[in-house]
């Protein structure tokens, strides 16, 4: 095989902005105590209100591109051949879209979401209101529903489009821009954007590892009745790091694969646990019916929501801001998987099958373990607005209300287990793409280089290190992805442009599309 040869320019560039910012504000924060975190509050401030509504729209749009995409005729263009059958059954595929398109994150956000939104709920509710906690599930549910879910897909079309019917795999994402950039896309704009994009995924993934190692060492500490701090979450960052290096470097592919497949299992045993077990059966279908509705019905006023005359709420830049830059961050790496797993399915069916499926996925999450919480409060039996409220973590929050659960300790195990494999697949995957933007040349189905995947999961790791020696709460966990998500933001407008362009020179000189036939 030929020898890889290192993009020089994306490793090093993309390495260096990675690391200076972080460095930088590590050694602020050590200079002068607390500066770090203040300097991050602020910035995020800064970027949510002055850029909000360019986040905003992006998800309008990526939406309405997705759907009007799907409801053409080029709906039915087939990724792949005109008669081709899909090369997954349904069942296997949205298993795959769920194992690859959410993590951790859902773990910790199912728990702890439902009491932020009940505490401090959107569209000036009164805080812990009947109507606060049913909206607290349904904003759950839209933070993680089919804007979110459309976010990843712009990405799926343009990608799956060149794949299959242009037949031009695109390794780098920035080939996908192509349509707009043209041959620039291999120049340095190209490199522009692959770095974009690498800093999106680096942030992204720093968000998962920040908030899905500390609900591992409070579960860690609450076992082992220890203290869960600083110490402790790096303890449980230092456990997803090892186990993803050693599985890595003993080549181990195939055994994370079917560790993900596991997971998959564990995290629906968990949910069909606290389902049937936690005591609130009957109160959580009912949730999930009243949110799915009141999602539906209220779609268009919370995708707009933006607060103008709100005095001190800072609802939508907390939540909805943040939530859309995490999201669009990992667009372009999920896109490409979905586009890859897609192969015989139409374009209509990749699409709807992913807004449908996973944000459906998600709701379960919501209702399950949030009207467990909800559950606790309203019999007195457990209070984690309250809890929270004087000043615990939202982690060991999490840790302390599942342990009310019948064999509590194991659950909370299981959930510890469940987030340091999503977090290590998560890990995997990132650092794999990482190391394969940064290699210039890599044949389809080639490996990059290990050295170069354990750099970047060295660097991926970096970040939540950082955020834990400078005391960060939440808000600074957002951060690096309200950052990454408004560079990525930009490309995404331009991997949409370049699949309308393509198209419509395709249709211009007669190309034949592959489509379905009824
Ligand atoms: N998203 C889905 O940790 C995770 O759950 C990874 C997070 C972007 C909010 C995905």
């Amino acid at each position: 095989m030929a020898k890889l040869q290192l993009d020089k320019t994306n490793f090093f560039v993309g390495g260096i902005a990675v690391l200076l910012p972080t460095m930088g504000i590590l050694a602020a924060d050590i200079a002068a105590p607390g500066s770090g975190k203040a300097f991050i509050s602020s910035l995020k401030s800064y970027l949510t209100n002055e850029f909000g509504a360019f986040y905003m729209w992006a998800a309008i749009l990526s939406l309405i591109f997705c759907l009007a995409v799907s409801f053409s005729k080029y709906g039915n263009i087939v990724l792949g051949e005109a008669d081709e059958k899909p090369e997954y059954s349904t069942i296997s595929w949205v298993a795959m879209i769920f194992s690859a398109g959410i993590g951790a994150g859902i773990l910790w956000g199912g728990a702890s979401e439902w009491i932020y939104y009940m505490s401090t709920p959107p569209l000036g509710l009164e805080p812990g209101t009947e109507l606060a906690k049913e909206w607290a599930i349904t904003t759950g549910m839209f933070h993680w529903g089919p804007s979110a879910w459309a976010l990843y897909s712009v990405c799926s079309i343009t990608i799956g489009y060149y794949y299959y019917v242009r037949k031009d795999p695109v390794l780098k994402v920035s080939e996908s821009c192509k349509g707009v950039l043209g041959t620039r896309a291999k120049g340095p704009l190209g490199n522009v954007v692959d770095i974009f994009i690498m800093i999106g995924l680096v942030t992204a993934s720093a968000t998962s590892l920040g908030l899905g190692t500390p609900v591992v060492a409070a579960g860690i500490s609450k076992v082992l009745g220890l203290e869960h701090g600083t110490a402790m979450n790096l303890a449980a960052l230092a456990i997803v790091v090892g186990l993803f290096t050693i599985s890595s470097a003993l080549g181990l592919k195939k055994g994370m694969a079917k560790l993900s497949n596991f997971n998959i299992f564990l995290a629906i045993g968990l949910l069909v646990f606290v389902l049937f077990f936690g005591g609130y059966f009957l109160t959580t279908i009912k949730s999930f019916t009243t949110s799915v509705g009141s999602l539906v019905t209220n779609f268009v006023r919370l995708s707009t929501y933006m607060e103008p005359y709100a005095e001190n709420s800072t609802f939508v830049s907390d939540w909805t801001i943040f939530y859309w830059a995490w999201w669009v961050s990992y667009g372009p790496f999920q896109g490409l998987f979905f586009a890859k797993i897609s192969r015989g399915r139409t374009i209509r069916e990749m699409v709807l099958g992913t807004l449908l499926f996973g944000s459906l996925g998600t709701a379960v999450f919501f209702a399950i373990f949030g009207n467990y919480g909800i559950g606790l409060l309203d019999a007195g039996i457990f209070d984690a607005p309250a809890a929270l409220a004087s000043g615990q973590t939202s982690f060991t929050v999490i840790i302390d209300m599942f342990a009310n659960l019948p064999l509590g300790t194991l659950f909370i195990i299981g959930l510890c287990v469940s987030a340091v494999v999503f977090m290590a697949t998560t890990f995997d995957a990132a650092s794999f793409s990482l190391a394969a933007m940064t290699t210039k040349e890599l044949p389809d189905g080639a490996d990059p280089a290990l050295w170069n995947r354990l750099v970047w999961a060295l660097f991926l790791g970096i970040i939540p290190i950082v955020i834990n020696l400078i005391g960060g709460d939440l808000g600074t966990i957002q951060i690096s992805t309200v950052v990454g998500g408004l560079l990525m933001v930009v490309i995404l407008g331009i991997v949409a442009l370049s699949f309308i362009k393509e198209l419509k020179s395709d249709i211009a000189n007669g190309v034949e599309l592959p489509m379905r036939k009824k």
